[in-house]
C-alpha cells in the first residue's frame, strides 16, 4: 500500500483527551495507543512532540517510549519523528542524541539551528536516521528573526534553508528541513528543495492551506497533522481525509 504524506502528531493534552481514557493508570498512552489503532492505515509516520511527555513526568516519558515502541511493533517501516527542537554546545548535544535515537529509538528529530553546526553535528553519525533543521516555521512570530534581512539581502531563514542544503549534499541525504505550511514563501521555495527530506507542520489548526502544498509532495516529505486528527470525533475518517487529499495533490503533478 501506498503510505501517502500523512505524518500524524502525537500531542497528547490530558485535558482534551475523552473522559474514557482519565481512569486509566497512564491516559497518554491510552490515548495515544487508541489513536495508533484508529490511524495507522492512513499513516506514513507518527509525530510525538516531547513536551507533551514531560510536562507528566516520569510517567510522561513511559507513556512516549511505550507510544514509540507499539508503532514500530505494528509496522517497523513507519518513521517515528520524536519532535525535540534540540540545539547545545556539542557535549550537551551529544547527550540529546544518544536520548532521542538509542534511548527512544527514533528515526528522527527536530533541530534548532540557531547554535550553528556544532549544535547539530554529534546528530550526525546516525546516518540512518532524520534530521529535521526549523528552517521557516509555522508560527505567527517566524516574522522576529528567521525574516531578518542579511548583508547580501536574503532572509535569514532563507540563508538556514541554503546551509541545510549545502549539509546535506556534503553529510548524508537524512538532514531535512521544517517548513511550515503557514507559509506562502512554499511556493517558491519548491524546486529548491527538490530531494531534501521535509517534516511540514501547520495544516488543519493552525489554518495552513493544503493546496500550497501541490508540488512538494515526495517520499521523504511528511506532512504534519495532530489536533485536528487527534481530538476529533473520529481520528480515522480525519487521517483518512487528510491520507486522501494529501494522494489527490500527489496525483496532480
Ligand atoms: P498541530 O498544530 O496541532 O497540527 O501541531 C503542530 C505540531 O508541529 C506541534 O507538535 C508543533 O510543535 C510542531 N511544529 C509546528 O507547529 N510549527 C513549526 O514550525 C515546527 C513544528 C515542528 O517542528 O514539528
Amino acid at each position: 500500500m501506498n503510505k501517502g504524506f500523512l505524518c500524524i502528531g502525537l500531542d497528547p493534552d490530558i485535558k482534551r483527551i475523552p473522559d474514557r481514557f482519565l481512569k486509566d493508570i497512564n491516559p497518554l498512552w491510552e490515548f495515544n495507543k487508541y489513536i495508533i489503532d484508529e490511524t495507522i492505515e492512513y499513516a506514513k509516520a507518527y509525530k510525538p512532540n516531547i513536551a507533551f511527555y514531560e510536562a507528566y513526568g516520569s510517567n510522561g516519558l513511559e507513556a512516549l517510549k511505550k507510544t514509540i515502541e507499539y508503532v514500530k511493533k505494528i509496522d517497523k517501516n513507519i518513521t517515528v519523528i520524536l519532535d525535540a527542537k534540540r540545539g547545545d554546545i556539542g557535549n550537551t548535544a551529544s547527550f540529546y542524541a544518544v536520548s532521542i535515537f538509542e534511548d527512544f529509538k527514533a528515526d528522527g528529530t527536530t533541530l534548532s539551528p540557531y547554535m550553528g553546526f556544532d549544535s547539530i553535528e554529534p546528530f550526525l553519525k546516525y546516518k540512518d536516521k532524520y534530521i529535521f533543521i526549523l528552517g521557516l516555521t509555522s508560527n505567527p512570530s517566524n516574522k522576529d528573526f528567521q525574516f531578518i534581512r542579511t548583508e547580501d539581502g536574503k532572509f535569514l531563514y532563507e540563508k538556514v534553508i541554503d546551509k541545510v542544503i549545502e549539509w546535506n549534499k556534503k553529510y548524508y541525504n537524512g538532514i531535512g528541513l521544517v517548513i511550515g505550511a503557514t507559509n506562502k514563501e512554499i511556493s517558491e521555495l519548491k524546486n529548491k528543495l527538490k530531494g531534501i527530506p521535509l517534516l511540514i507542520p501547520g495544516i488543519g489548526t493552525q489554518k495552513g492551506e493544503i493546496d500550497i502544498l501541490k508540488g512538494i509532495l515526495s517520499d521523504n516529505v511528511f506532512i504534519n497533522v495532530a489536533r485536528d486528527i487527534i481530538y476529533s470525533n473520529s481520528p480515522k475518517t480525519k487521517a483518512k481525509f487528510y491520507f486522501d487529499e494529501l494522494n489527490r495533490l500527489n496525483n496532480l503533478i
